[in-house]
């Protein structure tokens, strides 16, 4: 074996290969801030003070459970809902007869956001994207069959979580199953819609009442169901770097703590049944590692509230695969990053794992490609022997070294929220939203530039894609079909009873007194819908609007002195000067689909580059952002879309700028607009279709063509 030879002796033997370059040339920069070096030794472990503790104990670094897989492998949660109740329960118990373990809800847009599927704001989003559920009646149809005192459901609810834990609660009762048998999570989590998701209804201040109200609820009466599910996900979805993501989750997490606690709660009537929600990018160790620095993080600040369960301090998750990781090229690619994402999760620790379909960066999964996405995690739980040992990665030098940064930069973010006051105020004052929006846009320029590669997309991509089967919802005939049981729900019921339990709640709402959750169960169950339970809120509390902000000065610096940026900027300034005008973009999102990160991006770009940008508001109808355009006199309209409402929203969009006399606005739609769909969009009069992958640069170019072309004729 020879003398020990020491950290120097490698350093001069890798010069040696390096053949004269410099070591630091092999340090990898990360998006977090963190400097990977090519070798780590126990050197980088002095002074990291978790190492040594053991899964089931405090802090619970090395998971929850003492025995973790080995005792119980995670559960299969496999994230779905398509158009109608009776198609998303034949799916269900299709994926339940196959393996899969437990159930996961997608609700559509127009759910999501309080409304009826009657209503005219959501013609372009009913039954895209998610199920439509608009009473007690479409709930359910959606679990009929499927024992709910056995099967652990989750459901994606934030916005109009009132309603549809109230009707989820009824569907229950009427199952014969009562509200204390109910296991499963509701996402719950507003505090992340106001930074990233979008799909807030109510002000920050009621909601964070709704919240309390849930978790006090809950607690008392549904011991087995976790009441709320603390998101990280979606803001790696929009751009977060993994420090970030980390930190602003749990700082909700603390948040949501105190709003419960003012309540009057017992830290330990509650806590145990927090739980989080992470996503799991390509960065495979760096993913590992955060969900183990995440439960080291939640347990310290849960010591601050002393609670005297342990259960209270102990972080449990459910993990999602990245879908920004998903590409619309190369497409099953896709299956070879989700399974690396899956297995990263598992070595992590989580508690349940969704894998994304490969062509969810299109559209919703089909049959088959749904099934390869559970494969995928049956194959890691019964053939890859992860789930035979705890926290096999524990006792790696780069593992635990990368735990420890993670979790001291998460930290620091989390002491800096906690300077602002906590995060609602944090949330208020705009912080995460920048932070998040600029770390998405770097990123944005960095794909680009090529420095970041994704197979397929900015590095070998192939000459001619194959067109892969998709499955497309025909979104007229799931209205008309909800419509038409709205109408019936409504005839069969009691209308004294519905009106009454209506104005119950409202007055609970606007007085303070009592919990909503309680009085809208009264409510659901007279058959009160969905949109009439929001709108009894709505009088009480209000809409949020949100204004929309853009980042400047981020994805230009990225560029600067880069001959292909300057000469586009170059362009665009003596276009500007011919033109008379600098070129105006109206952003527009249409519909209820909340989903902005393209657009932010883009309209950052856009504005770094020299475009005059008009930032519009979400959840226009084609109507207004028509107006909006004519108004602010723009030379185009860049539709972004991202849940699939492109086909019924675009048409509209440019019948609205006809009946304006505004035809010469030049329409171009971005997002995820699957190449099925680009004719169609084409005969409608869409000048230019930006699909998933595309060059932002590109785009730019290809946009001051048709503008410049569009003058000349
Ligand atoms: C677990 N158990 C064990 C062991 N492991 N018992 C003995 N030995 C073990 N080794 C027990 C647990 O204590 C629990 O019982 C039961 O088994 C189930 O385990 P669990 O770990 O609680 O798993 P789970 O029921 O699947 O719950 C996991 C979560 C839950 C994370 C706590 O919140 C969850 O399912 N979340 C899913 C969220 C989700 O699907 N979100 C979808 C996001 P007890 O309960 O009796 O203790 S959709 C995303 C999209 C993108 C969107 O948001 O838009």
């Amino acid at each position: 074996m020879g003398e020990k030879k020491t950290v120097d002796d490698w350093a001069s033997l890798a010069a040696r290969e390096l053949k004269g370059a410099s070591l630091d040339e092999l340090v990898w920069q990360t998006p977090e801030g963190i400097p990977v070096k090519p070798l780590y030794t126990e050197a980088d472990l002095e002074g990291v003070d978790h190492l040594g503790t053991l899964p089931g104990f405090e802090p619970f670094l090395r998971g929850p459970r003492a025995t973790m897989y080995t005792g119980r492998p995670w559960t299969i949660r496999q994230y779905a809902g398509f158009s109608t109740a009776e198609a998303s329960n034949a799916f269900y118990r299709k994926a339940l007869a196959a393996g899969q373990q437990g159930v996961s809800v997608a609700f559509d847009l127009a759910t999501h956001r309080g409304y009826d599927s009657d209503h005219p704001r959501v013609l372009g989003d009913v039954g895209k994207a998610g199920v439509a559920i608009d009473s007690v009646e479409d709930m359910k149809i959606l679990f009929d069959g499927i024992p709910l005192e056995k099967i652990s459901v989750s459901m994606t609810m934030n916005g109009a979580v009132i309603p549809i834990l109230a009707s989820f609660i009824v569907a229950g009762e009427e199952q014969g199953v009562s509200r204390a048998q109910l296991s499963g999570t509701i996402q719950n989590d507003i505090l992340k819609e106001f930074m990233v998701r979008n799909t807030y209804i109510y002000p920050p201040e009621p909601s964070m009442r709704i919240i309390a109200d849930i978790i006090e609820y809950t607690a008392k009466e549904m011991p087995k169901f976790n009441s709320i599910s603390i998101s990280g996900y979606h803001m790696q979805e929009a751009g977060a770097t993994l420090v970030q993501e980390l930190a602003f989750t749990l700082a909700d997490g603390r948040e949501y703590v105190r709003a419960a606690l003012a309540k009057g709660l017992d830290v330990d009537a509650f806590a145990g049944r927090l739980s989080f929600f992470f996503a799991i990018g390509m960065n495979f160790f760096m993913e590992a590692a955060k969900l183990r620095a995440a439960r080291l993080l939640w347990a310290r600040i849960m010591d601050e509230f002393e609670p005297k369960k342990p259960q209270s301090k102990m972080l449990r998750t459910h993990c999602q695969t990245s879908g920004v990781s998903l590409q619309e090229q190369d497409p099953y690619n896709n299956v070879v990053r989700t399974a690396f994402e899956a297995m990263s999760a598992a070595l992590g620790g989580t508690q349940s794992l969704h894998t994304n379909s490969f062509d969810e960066a299109i559209a919703l999964p089909t049959e088959f490609s749904a099934r390869i996405a559970r494969n995928t995690q049956l194959i890691l739980q019964h053939e890859t022997g992860v789930t035979r040992v705890v926290d096999p990665l524990a006792g790696s030098y780069y593992v635990e070294s990368l735990t420890n940064e993670l979790a001291e930069k998460a930290w620091e973010l989390i002491e800096e929220v906690e300077a602002l006051g906590g995060m609602t105020k944090a949330v208020n004052d705009g912080l995460p939203k920048r932070l998040i929006e600029e770390a998405a846009t770097r990123k944005q320029a960095a794909v680009d530039r090529g420095d970041e590669v994704i197979v397929g997309v900015n590095k070998y991509r192939l000459e001619t894609e194959d067109e892969i089967e998709i499955l497309d919802i025909d979104n007229k005939a799931v209205r008309e079909a909800q419509i038409a049981r709205i109408a019936k729900t409504k005839r069969q019921r009691d209308p004294q009873r519905a009106e009454e339990t209506l104005a119950a709640l409202r007055e609970v709402a606007r007085s303070g007194q009592g919990n909503i959750l309680e009085a809208a169960v009264e409510a659901a169950r007279a058959r009160a819908t969905l949109g009439e339970i929001s709108d009894a809120l709505r009088d009480a509390f209000g809409d949020h609007a949100a204004v929309p902000k853009v980042v400047k000065k981020v994805y230009g610096p990225a560029y600067e002195g880069e001959p292909e940026y300057e000469t586009l900027v170059d362009r665009l300034r003596e276009f500007s000067a011919t033109l008379g005008e600098t070129p105006r973009l109206l952003v527009a999102k249409l519909g209820q689909d909340g989903h902005d990160r393209g657009a932010k991006i883009i309209a950052s770009a856009f504005g770094d580059i020299g475009f005059d940008v008009v930032a519009g508001p979400l959840f226009q109808t084609p109507e207004e952002a028509a107006e909006l355009a004519v108004k602010n006199k723009v030379h185009v309209i860049g539709m972004s879309s991202l849940a699939a409402g492109h086909k019924t929203l675009a048409p509209q969009l440019i019948e609205a700028l006809k009946a304006r006399g505004a035809s010469d606005i030049i329409v171009v739609v971005g997002g995820v607009i699957p190449r099925q769909d680009y004719e169609f969009l084409r005969e409608a009069g869409v000048a230019a279709i930006f699909g998933p992958g595309s060059n932002v640069l590109d785009a730019a170019r290809s946009v001051l063509d048709l503008i410049a072309g569009h003058r000349r004729n």
